[in-house]
């Protein structure tokens, strides 16, 4: 087991009481005790408070475009096999901005894992509604509320035969570390999407809202696809935690374009050129 450490301690920009603190911590907990060292991480966000994740853990990153997280992620892995991938960020840029990119991703199927940090709001540009924002929910550019039903990620991400999908909650760390590391360890493309109150500009989904509502699973078959659609349709009365629904297929795309293929630098220039 890796010392967590080693992952770095960083002054962040959020804001006192934010869920994404827990899942910071919660992360670096989970690599710690599945001894993945800094040098062997490669962590891909998009834009967003959730986003700057990769800034406060000693790892490879890449801090990238709103919603362009994953095509970053999916490279890195075809890139270098060998390295843990995990991409960050919020729900606006996983589901809204990326939204095309995460259904791609599920189908791709490659060894990369998808934390989201769902707040249910857009948070870094304070306060507009998001996909996963609660149709009627007022915000400060909706005055009459939202005007579209929300976007219920597990349930597509399920729909969609995904080879790992589980909604955890900032809430309940103890269950977000074993749940990161069960993602982690999946072989294939894995989504945890977390739920965390934002805070400042989100007052209704709060601590209390999600607590009242959550309950870690028992007794789920996570195989059994019909039964992981009506767990994830129970959002939002009660809200299931824990992996919801796990398909056990060999990832796609083990790196054969890229790193495991060594070019002679004359190579190279003729291999530039088949592309003009
Ligand atoms: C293509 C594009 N569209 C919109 C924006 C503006 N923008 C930046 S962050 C953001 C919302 C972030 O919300 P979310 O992804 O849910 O993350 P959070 O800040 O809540 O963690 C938006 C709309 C942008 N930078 N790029
Ligand atoms: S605006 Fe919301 S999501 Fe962003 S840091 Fe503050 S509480 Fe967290």
């Amino acid at each position: 087991m890796a010392n967590i450490d080693v992952y770095g301690e960083f002054e962040t920009s959020w804001c006192p009481g934010c869920g994404n603190f827990s899942i910071l911590k919660s992360l670096k907990e989970a690599l710690a005790e599945l001894d993945i060292p800094p040098h062997k991480l490669m962590v891909s966000s998009g834009i967003g408070q959730a986003a700057k994740m990769p800034h406060y853990i000693n790892c490879h990153m890449f801090n990238g475009l709103h919603g362009r997280s994953l095509p970053v992620a999916q490279g890195m892995k075809m890139a270098n096999p060998e390295m843990t991938v995990v991409c960050v960020s919020g729900d606006g840029c996983s589901y809204g901005e990326g939204g095309n990119h995460f259904t791609a991703a599920i189908r791709r199927n490659l060894d990369v894992t998808l934390l989201v940090h769902n707040n249910q709001i857009y948070g870094l540009t304070k306060g507009q509604a998001s996909p996963t924002t609660a149709r009627g929910h007022v915000t400060k550019a909706q005055p009459d509320g939202a005007a579209s039903d929300a976007f219920n990620p597990v349930a597509v991400a399920i729909a969609q035969k995904a080879g790992f999908v589980a909604r955890a909650f900032s809430g309940e760390p103890e269950h977000l570390v074993g749940t990161i590391k069960a993602a982690i360890e999946h072989d294939g493309f894995s989504l945890v999407d977390i739920l965390q109150p934002c805070v400042s500009f989100n007052k209704i989904n709060t601590f209390s809202w999600y607590k009242e509502r959550a309950y870690i699973l028992d007794n789920h078959d996570e195989t059994d696809w019909c039964a992981a659609l009506m767990k994830a349709g129970e959002f939002p009365d009660r809200i299931p935690l824990g992996v919801l629904y796990r398909k056990m297929e060999p990832h796609n795309g083990d790196g054969v374009l890229l790193a495991k293929h060594e070019y002679a630098k004359s190579d190279l220039k003729e291999l530039l050129q088949s592309f003009a």
